[in-house]
């Protein structure tokens, strides 16, 4: 029983909060397994962002879109040459198109982030081409704590760890953020990027629109553009949260 109905979810215009006990879990076509999509464009997002569960030998495929995974237990085959074997902080970064399988060598809970790709424009293409840079983003496979983490403007009690590489080809990036207790955002932000984000450790209070939510391991929430937004991790422990932004592009798309 929901106690009456009481849940710490809540769902408003500019964002979302959801707890585990109103999480739903849903079949889609090729996962031999559940899903639990915590956010999708049916909210306004512009990507899709959901925890896959596996029994051994469960699988997904590829959904056409770039694709990010993360695997937050278990340990699960990536259908690459030589096969990639993932476990707890293995992420990989599939580009649109690639239609690699992931099953699993055992139970496990993946998260999954899918976004339909925009391309740059011709003129920012043969910019970056002619600064030998690439325009199209790449496969890449990695754990994240092998990733030396950075200091957010300077604070050494929030370290954050940026899995996708810092390049104008990927239309988004995948982080972790790792607080220290007591340590908290140096700023209210409000920003064109949305987030999606998933509470990996510990707890705090985040600030969203104009409320303060408890938050805590294993809660998820979506910031829409422009939603004001402040974390503090409250007690003795650390806190640390998975978090997606799109980023690298123009908001007036170009064709
Ligand atoms: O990357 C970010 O915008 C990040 N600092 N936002 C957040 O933690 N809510
Ligand atoms: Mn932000």
């Amino acid at each position: 029983m929901h106690h009456l109905g009481l849940t710490r979810s809540a769902n408003r215009r500019d964002h979302l909060l959801l707890t585990p006990d109103t999480f739903i879990r849903t079949p889609l076509p090729g996962l031999t397994g559940s899903a639990i999509v915590h956010v999708s464009p049916e909210t306004g997002a512009g990507f899709t962002m959901m925890t896959v569960e596996l029994e051994a030998n469960g699988s997904f495929s590829a959904s056409g879109q770039q694709r990010f995974i993360y695997v937050l237990e278990g340990h699960l085959q990536l259908d690459s040459q030589p096969l990639k074997e993932l476990t707890a902080g293995s992420y990989a970064y599939l580009p649109p198109g690639a239609n690699r399988r992931v099953k699993a060598a055992e139970p496990s809970r993946v998260i999954v982030i899918d976004k339909p790709f925009e391309p740059l424009d011709r003129a920012d293409s043969l910019a970056l081409q002619e600064a030998g840079e690439a325009c199209e983003p790449w496969f890449l496979a990695g754990k994240e704590q092998d990733i030396p983490p950075t200091a957010l403007n300077g604070d050494e009690d929030l370290q954050v760890r940026s899995m996708l590489p810092a390049s104008m080809a990927f239309d988004f990036a995948c982080n972790t953020m790792s607080y220290a207790p007591g340590a908290s955002l140096s700023q209210v932000e409000i920003h064109y990027m949305e987030h999606g984000l998933l509470m990996l450790e510990g707890g705090g209070i985040y600030r969203l629109g104009d409320e303060w939510y408890p938050v805590q391991a294993g809660d998820f929430i979506w910031m829409a553009p422009y939603c004001p937004q402040w974390f503090c991790a409250v007690g003795k422990q650390p806190a640390k949260y998975l978090i997606y932004k799109n980023f690298n592009r123009h908001t007036l798309k170009q064709a």
